[in-house]
């Protein structure tokens, strides 16, 4: 018989494979049973246990669509699955894993030699070796194609590069081993990849200072790359690639990875909402989800995230047949983004005074989702990718 389930309401599990489901059993057990525990804390005092990306990595939560290097080698719509179940926990927990999982060791992998696969992607699949992905900078955020970082030849050491510029807003930086920088080569001209093993920088040519006191995303740690003719072994470049299409292609399953992630926080908001609704009287001892005006914001938001998860699943499924535009990525990206963050936010409002308490964890949801907006492509820079696509005209400058 047909049922209407409220946590899934357009039975979307239906979609995915046994392999997957058991995979999202995993990963929902261990988010919510070791790292809930520890959100609140982390949020108040703005620090990160490093030792989550160490458990992610025993659980083989790490790299996971990555084939070999101790990586699980699973699907795209089972690594969404896992990114759901991490964010319904927290957004910075995600955005570390993200950083980790897609824009570093995807980024090794597609692009990397095999002497630098062999040396990072197990200690990354591991979480030994902790990532981060340096490409915004002071002066270019939407437009990293005008970066100022340059990369030369060492003048005094043979067979180094070395790297000066600046780099800010990156998750992980202040604990990161490995960084994966992005440069202008001096003589060409042309972006190019770098990783930067902090443990090889001689002192004085490397800062990674913390951006502290975060308006949200405080479970996660910030912060700048700054480096001052840092040499880098020319073997720690990415051979080949060329131009944005390096950082682009790593962003490309992060985005996509984004967008099944804020599901899973709007879906946390919704059930809170709900119990809350449930239990909380007011106006003759009726609950407060009697009222009609209640219901309407639990339909929006349980409405958002049923499409939401069917979108993310029908990219997931392009993407592993090689299918996927970058432009389809862009699409759930910022819709998913944006109808998270507005939907928790009219969600908020059920809660009352209560949801000023950090207790109720809604202000949480909804002052992380604000930076899942902005970050990787603001909503209205992947408008204008979109309206590029439609109309064949740029409006980016
Ligand atoms: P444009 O002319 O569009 O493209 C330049 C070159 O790049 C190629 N390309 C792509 N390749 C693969 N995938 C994509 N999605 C690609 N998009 C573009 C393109 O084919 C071209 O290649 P070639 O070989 O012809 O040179 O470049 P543009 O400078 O006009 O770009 C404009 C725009 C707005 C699209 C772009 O700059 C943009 O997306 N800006 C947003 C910046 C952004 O997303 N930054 C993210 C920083 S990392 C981050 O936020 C991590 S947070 C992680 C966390 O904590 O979870
Ligand atoms: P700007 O580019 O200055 O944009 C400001 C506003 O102007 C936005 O609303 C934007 O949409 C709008 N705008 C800009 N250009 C146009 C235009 N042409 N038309 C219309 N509107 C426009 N970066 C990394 O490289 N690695 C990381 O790990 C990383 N982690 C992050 C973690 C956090 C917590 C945060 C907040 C950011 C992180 N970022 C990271 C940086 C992030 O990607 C940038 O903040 C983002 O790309 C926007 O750049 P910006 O902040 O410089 O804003």
């Amino acid at each position: 018989p047909s049922v209407f389930n409220w946590e899934d309401p357009l039975d979307s599990n239906s979609l995915f494979t046994e392999e997957e489901l058991a995979i999202q059993d995993t990963a929902k057990s261990y988010c919510q049973e070791r790292m809930l525990p520890r959100v609140l804390d982390a949020y108040r005092h703005e620090k990160y246990d490093r030792k989550i990306l160490e458990e992610m990595g025993e659980l083989g939560l790490l790299g996971a669509t990555i084939k070999g290097y101790d990586c699980a080698g699973v699907s795209s719509v089972a690594s969404g699955l896992i990114t759901r179940e991490v964010e319904r926990v927290d957004s910075g927990y995600r955005s570390g894993m993200s950083v980790q999982s897609s824009l570093v060791m995807g980024g090794i992998d597609e692009f990397g030699t095999q002497e630098q696969k062999e040396k990072y992607l197990p200690g990354l699949a591991k979480g030994k070796l902790l990532g981060c992905f340096g490409l915004t900078e002071p002066n270019h955020g939407s437009d990293p194609g005008s970066m100022e970082s340059t990369a030369k030849r060492h003048p005094s050491k043979k067979g180094y590069i070395s790297i000066s510029g600046s780099k800010t807003w990156i998750t992980n930086s202040p604990i990161a081993d490995v960084m994966l920088v992005w440069a202008k080569l001096e003589s060409s001209g042309k972006i190019r990849g770098f990783l930067i093993d902090r443990h090889e920088c001689p002192p004085g040519t490397l800062e990674t200072p913390p951006l502290k006191n975060k308006t949200g995303l405080r479970a996660s740690i910030t912060g700048m790359i700054q480096l001052d003719e840092c040499p880098v072994p020319e073997a720690n470049m990415f051979p080949e690639v060329e131009g944005l299409r390096g950082p682009f292609s790593c962003l490309n399953s992060a985005r996509y990875g984004i967008a099944w992630g804020v599901m899973g926080a709007l879906e946390d908001c919704i059930a809170r909402a709900r119990t809350y609704a449930l239990e909380r009287r007011q106006f003759k001892h009726n609950p407060i989800a009697k009222y009609q005006l209640v219901q309407k914001k639990l339909s929006s938001a349980v409405t958002e995230a049923a499409y939401g998860i069917l979108a993310a699943t029908q990219v997931g499924r392009l993407k592993d047949a090689g299918k996927a535009a970058p432009e389809m990525i862009s699409m759930i990206k910022r819709h998913n983004c944006d109808r998270a963050l507005e939907n928790a936010r009219i969600l908020q409002e059920i809660f009352g005074g209560n949801a000023v308490s950090d207790e109720y964890a809604i202000g949480r949801h909804v002052a992380n989702l604000f930076v899942t907006q902005t970050y990787e492509g603001q909503s209205d820079i992947h408008s204008l990718i979109l309206g590029r696509a439609i109309t064949g005209l740029q409006a980016f400058a």
